[in-house]
């Protein structure tokens, strides 16, 4: 098991880049769900690091096609910063967000780690959405609905070169699993940069297991898999705490194995939990349901195998 047996947990409270306020109190909420409690019984050490401090959010209009740049851009550099020093002291870095913004990021910081240390990468984005939007084609200007278009090498410099060089990854380096919300511009980049896509259509079709050995395969011992897990991916019948709910998303027995599958491979080596809105949950039911999946993440429901 290549898996980091030290955990650092980064907090990032900010809603700077999504459509509606309350994914800053995420982190929080993460905690009071107790998640470090849940990773230690799982015998890992935990440390939690706090939270990043970065710009307030002044929920202004769009201009030029993005709401707050410089403030996203600010918030993304101290994220990428604060993963980066994680993976270096050989921890596996889990980002509290924050809205799905600070994917660029957090998984800028894990693509340089790995040309740093020569594995190969794995990015599985759990989402309803592709967030493959750009400032020309996006129907709000939320940075949360651009972030894989960005590292991808289709944005504003800013972002697009926060590591120093672009593209921070390559689309064959992504898969995306639980897509059902995809605008219609968005559908023509996504389709030109020949994103790898489990939707729900797919879902539906083959079922969660052919869906992830797919969406697996190829992993192997040299492989760092990064999970951002987006939690709208979950239905909103089971997980109603985030900003922008879409319909017709996995259940609880398929969420789970999608975790299942994941910690199966032994190739976890950082994680994001984006996008939980306290403000649109009901007694953090949510979070509890976010903590319990990392939990499976982590190899808890392996009961038969060890
Ligand atoms: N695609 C829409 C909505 C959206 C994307 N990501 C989230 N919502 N969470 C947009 O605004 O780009
Ligand atoms: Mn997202
Ligand atoms: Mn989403």
């Amino acid at each position: 098991m290549s898996l980091s047996r030290s955990i650092a947990l980064i907090g990032a409270p900010t809603d700077i880049g999504a459509g509606h306020r309350g994914a800053s109190m995420g982190p929080e909420a993460l905690r009071v769900a107790g998640l470090a409690e849940a990773l230690r019984e799982r015998g890992l050490e935990v440390h939690d690091t706090g939270n990043l401090l970065g710009p307030y959010n002044p929920w202004l209009p769009p201009t030029d096609g993005y709401r707050h740049l410089a403030e996203v851009v600010d918030w993304n550099r101290r994220v990428m910063d604060a993963m980066g020093e994680q993976l270096k002291a050989g921890r596996l870095p889990i980002l509290l967000g924050g809205d799905h913004c600070l994917g660029v990021g957090s998984i800028t910081a894990v693509a340089r780690h790995c040309r740093e240390t020569g594995k190969k990468l794995r990015v599985l984005w759990l989402d309803a959405h592709a967030d493959f939007n750009t400032s020309q084609v996006t129907p709000s200007g939320n940075v949360h609905g651009m972030p894989v278009a960005c590292l991808c090498g289709l944005g504003p410099d800013a972002l697009v070169n926060l590591g120093g060089s672009s593209p921070a990854i390559q689309p064959s380096e992504i898969r995306q699993i639980g897509i059902r919300s995809v605008d219609q511009g968005e559908k023509r980049l996504v389709k030109e940069y020949g994103l790898d896509i489990y939707d729900m259509r797919f879902i539906d079709e083959f079922g969660m297991k052919r869906a992830m050995e797919k969406a697996l395969e190829g992993v192997d011992a040299d492989t760092h898999v990064h999970v951002s897990f987006d939690v709208d991916f979950l239905d909103p019948a089971i997980a109603p705490g985030v900003g922008t709910t879409v319909p017709g998303g996995p259940n609880y027995r398929e969420a789970q194995l999608v975790m299942e599958m994941i910690a199966d491979t032994g190739r976890l080596g950082s994680l994001d939990i984006v996008e939980l809105n306290p403000a649109f949950d009901d007694h953090n039911r949510t979070g509890l349901l976010a903590v319990d999946l990392v939990e499976s993440l982590f190899g808890k429901s392996t009961l038969m195998r060890d």
